[in-house]
């Protein structure tokens, strides 16, 4: 498919996002959720998950398996430094939101606490969540299991999710250090795009249903996607399951698909936050010193920080335009005009 990145001003997006959200049905707070996830990736030039998201939301939404109004509940009673949202089935957006004070108060008054966000439906980039904590100073740990799509080193049948795990290091006057990535080889998003705009995978990154290598995104959706790093990024992948599943009393990926026939997978999230002047104390400066001279020692030699491409394309973009494909707004355009007809 022929495309091109067009201008679009931010405003008539986000008015866009709200209007396809709360006709398919979300509530106000939670369309204003997701459309401010969406907006904030799209600004970041992160396609995967910015407005193109509103088409799988909207048919997620249509399973039926989607509550598109439920109020999270947050509980702090289990042990002081595990905080408790129950998303209720509804997109995980609300829950983190809402939670987020209380995992900040707790973390600062222990030094470290836990989010287990449960029963969510996940669609987003972690990253807006990690960099909201570093913003108020903290470091953070997202993970969230996802559907399973993914073979494990070695194998070549689904047994994880496409599994990302977002990190921020917060850096006094600056932008905080932040990655996030999916710990397939490739996002399920990227496969998707790549499935729409009739493009070619990667080379290694999944295999058919016969276990053999492919580049076919419509293949590699009935086979397998891989994971990254081979055996390390199979046992990392593993990890987050662990984690974001079993840990907090939640599903795995596979466990998730079973449980929803294979439609959209219901599980868990769970964020780690660190207070650094807590771990740190009367020594932070001297500590985090050492951390800018280790990103120093990265970007000294030509090598750029992870978050660098994102937050250049947000300067760009910071004039309310976003970078958006011809084709997907067309189409997003079109999507309440559909629902009229
Ligand atoms: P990418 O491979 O696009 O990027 C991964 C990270 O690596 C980013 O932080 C990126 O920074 C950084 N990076 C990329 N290239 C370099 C480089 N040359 N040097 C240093 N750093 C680099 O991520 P994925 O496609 O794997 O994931 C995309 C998004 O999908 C993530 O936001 C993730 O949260 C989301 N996702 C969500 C899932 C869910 O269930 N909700 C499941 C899977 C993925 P930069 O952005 O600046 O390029
Ligand atoms: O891109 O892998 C992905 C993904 C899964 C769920 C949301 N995004």
């Amino acid at each position: 498919m022929d495309d091109v990145l067009i201008s679009v001003s931010e405003g008539e997006a986000n008015t866009l996002a709200m209007e396809i959200l709360k006709e398919a049905g979300f509530s106000q707070s939670h369309a204003e959720a997701i459309t401010q996830s969406i907006i904030t990736a799209q600004r970041d030039e992160c396609h995967s998950h910015g407005l193109y998201r509103l088409i799988s939301c909207t048919r997620a939404l249509q399973t039926g398996r989607i509550d598109p109004a439920a109020e999270p509940s947050v509980d702090g009673s289990t042990a002081p430094a595990i905080i408790r949202a129950d998303a209720r089935h509804a997109i995980s957006l609300l829950a983190f939101q809402k939670a987020m004070p209380l995992l900040v108060e707790r973390s600062r008054s222990l030094g470290m606490a836990a989010l287990a966000i449960n029963n969510c439906y996940h669609f987003s980039a972690l990253w807006p969540e990690a960099e909201a904590l570093a913003a108020e100073g903290l470091v953070a740990i997202v993970m969230t299991v996802s559907h399973a799509w993914v073979a494990p080193a070695g194998g070549n049948a689904p047994a994880f999710g496409t599994n990302p795990i977002a990190f921020a290091w917060p850096r006094p006057g600056r932008l905080p250090f932040v990655f996030d990535f999916a710990t397939s080889a490739i996002a399920r998003g990227e496969l998707e795009l790549c499935r729409r705009e009739g493009r070619p995978l990667p080379h290694g990154v999944a295999v058919d249903r016969a276990g053999n290598p492919t580049t076919d995104p419509e293949a590699a959706a009935e086979g397998a996607m891989l994971t990254f790093g081979g055996y390390k990024g199979s046992a990392l992948s593993a990890m987050i399951e662990l984690m974001a599943g079993p840990l907090i009393g939640d599903m795995t990926s596979a466990a998730s698909l079973a449980y929803d026939s294979g439609t959209v997978p219901c599980h868990g999230e769970i964020i780690l936050a660190f207070d650094p002047a807590r771990f740190m104390g009367n020594h932070a400066p001297l500590h985090l010193a050492r951390g800018e001279a280790l990103f120093d020692s990265i970007v000294s030699q030509g090598a750029r920080l992870p978050s660098a491409r994102r937050h250049l394309a947000r300067k760009r973009n910071s004039k309310g335009q976003l970078r958006v494909r011809s084709a997907l707004w067309q189409e997003l355009q079109d999507m309440p005009n559909e629902r009229h007809e």
